[in-house]
């Protein structure tokens, strides 16, 4: 788009959202303003159990993931935090991994456990980590965890992610009651050694790996052992964690109203966990989501700084970095469009009783082309005006593969 374009439509949707009282700049800055982290292993290829096909020039380390997340940062000016997982990321030199991070405008998001691999452990987990029946297998997975927490001090991080894959394949093969509460015991003694200024961001998912019952499946179950554990321990909500058409913007209103809500990974869904880009199945859900968000803070449920903003996805098919690209355009543009909602309005009609009304004011909203306002919050802060043109124009994948080589991955999902 060529720059007089982009200020002609800049000036019309000024004009055309002044009409309504909506000033252009206050949006423009709470635009510029709003940051996502990004996860290390997002940055490679990804696969499925049948194979992973390299895209080339991926991060071979933790310093490289930091640089893929600077060009990142810089490109698009929506990312400023990466979020770490252990063991995949343990840094070698604690320094200098603060140093490079900091020289790239980058910090530590909150840290990632895993308990879902075994990577040369003693005990295994095939039958669980936290929930497991043996003790000691629950103790070495405690263990883990208080190690992940002392790595994201140094660093530097506030948070610890529990994401567990315990459950079961069959009926009978595990005792549910007794798991959820091995696992309860379980994170009562990791949120007994969090820092006090730390989050426990607890997940849930339906299934996978486990097809016959998750020992933490969805909202509700996180939300139960998030009370027994205390006011730090929230509830995680990843997009891609629901069964087919779960209405996730309920989920996200009646966590704020318990003042439970965490953060979210953000991806996008069609059937599971198929971790795809963000906003490109269902930007309508994404939107609605981000309209309980805004008035949930704007209503004082819970305060929009306590909320985690987070990228989760696995790339099979596109570059990594244009689909973080992509993702982060999506996540700016849903937050744009629902900052447009005549909130007023809508609380009118909803005392009012009227329905159509109400879906008009999402509707005019929704339907508002907002991506000349999310490119001028990034020009406004320094980034590219449209970073995936940029990335492609100066053929970065093509100069990383020759920096870094053709196959070459670090550990990763
Ligand atoms: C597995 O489902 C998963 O995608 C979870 O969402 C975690 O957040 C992520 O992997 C990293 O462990
Ligand atoms: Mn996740």
């Amino acid at each position: 788009m060529s720059s007089s374009f982009h200020q002609k439509s800049l000036d019309l949707l000024s004009e055309q959202l002044g009409s309504k009282g909506i000033h252009i700049n206050s949006l423009i800055s709470k635009i510029a303003t709003f940051q996502i982290a990004v996860p290390s292993w997002a940055l490679g290829a990804g696969g499925t159990r049948f194979g992973r096909f390299s895209i080339g020039g991926e991060p071979r380390n933790l310093e490289e993931k930091l640089e893929d997340i600077g060009l990142l940062a810089k490109l698009t000016k929506r990312t400023d935090a990466v979020s770490l997982h252990i063991p995949w990321d343990i840094p070698q030199d604690v320094q200098a991994i603060r140093q490079k991070a900091a020289d790239l405008q980058i910090s530590f998001d909150a840290m990632n456990s895993n308990t879902f691999q075994d990577y040369g452990q003693p005990l295994s987990y095939k039958m669980g980590s936290l929930s497991n029946a043996d003790p000691a297998i629950r103790k070495q997975a405690v263990e883990h965890n208080l190690q992940v927490i002392e790595i994201g001090k140094s660093l530097g991080s506030k948070g610890l992610t529990v994401w567990l894959a315990d459950g079961s394949n069959f009926p009978g093969q595990a005792h549910i009651r007794k798991a959820l509460q091995w696992t309860t015991e379980s994170l009562k003694e990791i949120y007994a050694s969090l820092p006090a200024d730390w989050k426990l961001l607890l997940e849930y998912k339906p299934y996978e790996p486990n097809f016959y019952h998750t020992v933490i499946p969805d909202w509700g179950t996180s939300a139960l052992i998030c009370r027994q554990l205390g006011d730090r321990a929230k509830v995680l909500v990843d997009l891609g964690h629901h069964l087919p058409n779960t209405n996730i913007e309920q989920i996200v209103a009646t966590l704020m109203h318990q003042n439970l809500l965490a953060g979210f990974h953000f991806n996008d869904s069609k059937y599971g966990d198929d971790d795809l880009s963000t906003g490109s199945v269902k930007p309508y859900q994404l939107f609605l989501i981000f309209c309980e968000l805004i008035g949930g803070a704007e209503e004082n449920a819970q305060t929009w700084e306590s909320i985690s903003w987070m990228i989760d996805a696995s790339h099979n098919t596109k570059d990594p970095l244009e689909d973080l690209i992509q993702a982060l355009e999506a996540i700016s543009q849903a937050y744009a469009k629902a900052l447009l909602v005549d909130r007023k309005k809508l609380a009118l009609c909803q005392n009012e009783g009227d329905v159509v009304g109400a879906q008009e004011v999402l509707q005019d909203a929704f339907l508002t082309d907002v991506r000349t306002l999310v490119c001028e919050a990034r020009i406004q802060s320094g980034g590219e005006a449209d970073p995936l043109a940029f990335y492609r124009k100066e053929k970065i994948r093509a100069k990383l593969i020759a920096q870094r080589g053709k196959g070459a991955q670090a550990s990763g999902l």
